[in-house]
Formats: structure tokens, C-alpha cells, sequence
């Protein structure tokens, strides 16, 4: 093969493993690397901010399993990547980020927008690698898509330099990429955990996002249908069960009495699945650490002195659970409470015929589930409406309802609309902000006008970081450093070239969003929120919310 520029083979290499968009903004020291994107099959996504362009990376990988690629510039570029690229490591979504540098020469010493980026991004990737020298391209690449996309998936990262990427090399891609086969447990350890399940008195499943990334949410139900075993899920394992079948017991993690209201306190059996504890910690559902565990898992968990399982089943989740149906299928009692999903649903329900103006956020989720199909996405960004999504929307299908909460950082939702639409054009997606979290990233709506992603943005809107307002609150009885002012977001949007409106009344909501949801284009929607009722409706529910 003849020689071309190293940054062409870099990118035949992107292309070899499947790479359809890099998300990011060029800089000098990456004009060879672009000038070989223009040439190529992948469609480069200019962005308006790293950030916005890692989440969209993220996302993508999120939702195809596939790394999704975002690139940056040496120095500032690479370090606006930093909280996107967090995000997909504790959110285990598969993401290779680029990053150029200058060349070799000045890595030694102060020289000009020069930051050791390799060390910046160690500690939040799985694997990084500078290229030092051209010939290692097909290996490189190679590795760190395989590191990426391996379980439990998360980010890697390559550094550029810019001489290395303008030399001239003579190689190809390694050849595609295997299959990976998810290993299975022996038999006996099928059997000491079918055992373990069929003594239980009062057996529970608490299903994580692992069951979505590796699309065990159809294995799940069966195995709920086949023993009776009810299964209850974090906020990131939304969907592994349909919410309108009977062994769902609701998204718990709010607060700590939603696992008693869920039944786990009378459980003497957990099995967990896909349970990822960057969400929660065992601690609030094991206090007392009496609880016998099943751990089912792809990959050797995590250590918590809350969480000392009995057997650890790790390999393929489809296949564990349609071995453990089989062994246990009608040969064991039922856990678990339906208390949880009688006062949230039964609120939920009831939303329809509140006529609160600023509207309550109940009757703003339940318009929403209305007009949303069961395929179609919600995402929601970070702070009090999160907490309110989390708790009462519900989920029909995986990956349906998307909320980040591993790094759990604002200014997720619209770029991850964008990503979300590019995977999905024929699904509708809506997104859920607060007024504070909607201004870290508002730029990328100029990237979703571009493409022509028509997306939905809700804006719940009360001139505060609510979720902070309401922990201050609590625990000081006031409030301090949280209030701000907006800017006209329907003004702000128009700016943009895109069609928004603010509600005025209680009808303006759903007539807006059928209006929003009929276009093909990107649109905005304002709507003025009374955050007085209390997500935890304390009552009812009562006790301390445990996640922000
Ligand atoms: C990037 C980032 N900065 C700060 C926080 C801490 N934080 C969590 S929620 C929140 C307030 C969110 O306010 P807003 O976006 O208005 O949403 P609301 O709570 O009002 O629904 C803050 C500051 C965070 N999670 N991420």
C-alpha cells in the first residue's frame, strides 16, 4: 500500500472500526487530522464547546454500544473535553476522545499551549496513549476502541502529536475487530445461586444500567415472569422492566425509604443485575448487612462492605438469567412491595386534574408520558427535575428514559438529545432542564439548528438551582448563593433560528409541546415551575432524599 500521511491511516483506522461522527472542534495542531476526515466516510460534527461535542460522544456510545469519538485541540481544547469524558467513565458509556498536540520536539519543556494532557486525562479513562510514533496507528486505534467497548465500557484516549500525524506512513488498519463471547458461570455456581433464590422468603431484584448496555432487558422479564420475582430499578436501569407489567417495583433511589417501600427491607434475598453502585450505594439498601446477595454481573464487581455476596454469577446477563429462570421457574416465593409504586404512580395518575400555574412537576411528566410514545426518549439534565423524572416517570422500553447519574453533571441533556436523534431519527426526543444546568451548554443549539435534529427542550424554569435551594432548606431552614436571573430563553432561542415559546397557562403546555413535537426542526419550550411539592411528597413517602 502506497505511503500516505500518518493522520490518513488514522483515520482509515477510525472508519475500519465502524467510526460514523467525531464530535469536536478543530485546532492547528489538527489540520492534518481534519484535512483526512474530509476525505473520508465520517461525518465531522463541528461542536460549539468540547464539552458539548464529549457528551455527544458519550450518548452515541451510550446508546449503540459503539464508541462514539470526540475530538479537541492540545491545551484548551483538551481540558473543555475533561467533564464529558468524567461522565463516561462513571457512567460506563464507550467513548475514544482525540486530542492534538504540538510536536515532539517541545513536549520537554514550557513552550506554548502546552499542557500534559495524557496526565490530565489518566485518571478519568480507562486507557490512554500518546502516539509517539507513527507505525503504532493500527495497534493504537485498535486498542483503544477494544478498551472503550469492553465491560463495563467507559472512555479511552489518544494524544496527536502534529509532526507524528504529518509523516508519512505505510500501514493499514488491523484487520476487523472479533466478536467478543461474554464469558458463563459453571454450572455449580448456576446451581448455589438457583439455590440460594428458590430458599428465599422474600426475594427482590434491583436491576441496574448494566442490564440496558447489554440488552438484557428482555432475559429480565422472562426471569421476573418465570419466577414471580419482582424487580425494582436505579435511575440509569429505567426500562429493563415495562412499568405497566406487575413485576415492576418502581426506580428507588430518591431517597432511603424507597427500598422499604419497595419491600427490601423484608427481603432476605438480593439479586442484583447490572447494578452499578456509582448510582447508590449498597449501604442504603443492605444497612444492616444481613441481606443474602446474587450478584449478576459481566465483570467482577466493586468491593463494599455493604455488599458481600453469596455467589458472584459473571459473564453473559441473558444467558445467566435464562439458566436461573430454568432452574427456579415456579419454585419460589415472592418479595417485595407494591407501596412504592401505589403512592408514586397513584400521584402520577392523579396529575392529570391538578391545575397548579406555575405547574407542578407531576402534571409537567404526566403531559409528557401522554404525548411521548413507548419507543420515543426523554432525557433529563441535572438538579431537582432529575429527582422528579427519576421518581415518577415511567419507562416503558430500555434506554427510553436517559438521566446521567454517575458523574451526575449539569449540561448534559441537549447534547445528548443531539447524539440521541442522530441514533434514533425516527424517534421523538425531549429534553428536561433546569434554568440553571440549560445555560451550561445552550450553545450546542446552535449545533442542533445545523444539523436539522429536531429535538424538544423543556425548560422548567424558577430562577434558582432548585435541587440546592431544597437541600439548603432542609438543613438550614434558608437558602443562600442559589437565586439568579434568565435570559429571555424564547428570545434567546429565536436567536439561535429556532421556533420556542413560554407558557403562559396550564393548557399552553400540552398544546406547545404537540405543536414542538409535529416539527423537523429543534424547538424550545419555557415552562414556569412550582418546585413547593416536595419530591419525597413527605408524607407519604417521608425520610431524607439521598440523591442530588
Ligand atoms: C456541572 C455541575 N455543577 C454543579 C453541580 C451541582 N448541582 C447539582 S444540581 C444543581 C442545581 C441545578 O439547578 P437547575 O439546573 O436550575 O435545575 P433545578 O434543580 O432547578 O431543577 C447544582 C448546582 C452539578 N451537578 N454539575
Amino acid at each position: 500500500m502506497a505511503a500516505r500521511k500518518a493522520a490518513a491511516v488514522f483515520v482509515e483506522c477510525l472508519e475500519a472500526e465502524g467510526v460514523r461522527h467525531v464530535f469536536g472542534i478543530p485546532g492547528e495542531e489538527t489540520v492534518d487530522l481534519n484535512e483526512a476526515l474530509a476525505d473520508s466516510s465520517i461525518e465531522f460534527v463541528p461542536v460549539r464547546h468540547e464539552q458539548g461535542g464529549a457528551y455527544m460522544a458519550d450518548v452515541y456510545g451510550r446508546l449503540t454500544g459503539h464508541a462514539g469519538v470526540c475530538l479537541g485541540t492540545l491545551g484548551p481544547g483538551a481540558m473543555n473535553l475533561t467533564t464529558a469524558v468524567a461522565d463516561a467513565l462513571l457512567d460506563h458509556a464507550p467513548l475514544v476522545a482525540i486530542t492534538g498536540q504540538g510536536g515532539l520536539e517541545r513536549m520537554h519543556k514550557e513552550s506554548h499551549q502546552y499542557i500534559d494532557v495524557l496526565q490530565v486525562l489518566q485518571p478519568i479513562t480507562k486507557w490512554n496513549a500518546r502516539i509517539s510514533e507513527p507505525g503504532i496507528i493500527p495497534e493504537a486505534v485498535r486498542k483503544a476502541f477494544k478498551v472503550a467497548q469492553a465491560q463495563k465500557p467507559g472512555p479511552t484516549h489518544l494524544e496527536l502529536p502534529e509532526d507524528v500525524m504529518e509523516t508519512d506512513l505505510d500501514a493499514a488498519p488491523l484487520g476487523a475487530p472479533g466478536r467478543i463471547r461474554r464469558p458463563e458461570p459453571s454450572a455449580v455456581e448456576i446451581l448455589d445461586a438457583a439455590e440460594i433464590i428458590t430458599e428465599a422468603e422474600h426475594p427482590v431484584v434491583l436491576a441496574g444500567h448494566g442490564v440496558l448496555r447489554v440488552g438484557a432487558a428482555q432475559a429480565l422479564r422472562e426471569f421476573s415472569r418465570a419466577t414471580g420475582i419482582q424487580v425494582a430499578e436505579t435511575f440509569m436501569g429505567k426500562g429493563a422492566m415495562d412499568y405497566a407489567e406487575d413485576g415492576w417495583l418502581g426506580t428507588v433511589g430518591v431517597q432511603e425509604h424507597d427500598y422499604a417501600l419497595a419491600g427490601f427491607e423484608d427481603a432476605d434475598v438480593v439479586i442484583t443485575v447490572g447494578y452499578d453502585f456509582v448510582e447508590q450505594s449498597p449501604a442504603k439498601w443492605n444497612p444492616r448487612n444481613d441481606k443474602r446477595i446474587v450478584c449478576i454481573d459481566t465483570v467482577s464487581v466493586e468491593v463494599d462492605a455493604h455488599f458481600t455476596t453469596e455467589v458472584d454469577l459473571i459473564g453473559d446477563l441473558s444467558y445467566i438469567l435464562g439458566r436461573l429462570a430454568e432452574e427456579c421457574g415456579g419454585r419460589c416465593e415472592h418479595g417485595g412491595s407494591s407501596r412504592l409504586n401505589e403512592i408514586v404512580l397513584g400521584r402520577f395518575e392523579a396529575a392529570h386534574d391538578e391545575d397548579h400555574f406555575p405547574m407542578q412537576p407531576p402534571r409537567a411528566l404526566w403531559e409528557l408520558r401522554q404525548l411521548l410514545g413507548r419507543d420515543d426518549i426523554l432525557i433529563s439534565d441535572v438538579g431537582l427535575h432529575k429527582l422528579w423524572i427519576a421518581r415518577m416517570y415511567p419507562a416503558h422500553e430500555p434506554n427510553t428514559v436517559l438521566i446521567a447519574n454517575g458523574l451526575a453533571g449539569m449540561g448534559f441533556a441537549l447534547p445528548a438529545a443531539i447524539a440521541a436523534k442522530l441514533v434514533h431519527p425516527d424517534r421523538r426526543v425531549v429534553t428536561v432542564n433546569g434554568d440553571g444546568g440549560f445555560l451550561m451548554n445552550m450553545q450546542e443549539l446552535e449545533t442542533a439548528v445545523r444539523l436539522k435534529t429536531p429535538i424538544v427542550n423543556v425548560i422548567w424554569e424558577n430562577q434558582q438551582y432548585g435541587s440546592i435551594v431544597w437541600k439548603q432548606d432542609k438543613k438550614f431552614g434558608r437558602h443562600f448563593g442559589t437565586d439568579f436571573a434568565n435570559p429571555d430563553f424564547v428570545k434567546l432561542a429565536e436567536s439561535f433560528g429556532m421556533p420556542a415559546w413560554r407558557c403562559e397557562s396550564i393548557d399552553d403546555y400540552p398544546e406547545r409541546l404537540r405543536q414542538a413535537l409535529d416539527l423537523d426542526v429543534p424547538s424550545l419550550i419555557v415552562l414556569p415551575i412550582d418546585y413547593s411539592l416536595d419530591v419525597t411528597f413527605s408524607e407519604e413517602l417521608g425520610a431524607e432524599t439521598v440523591v442530588a
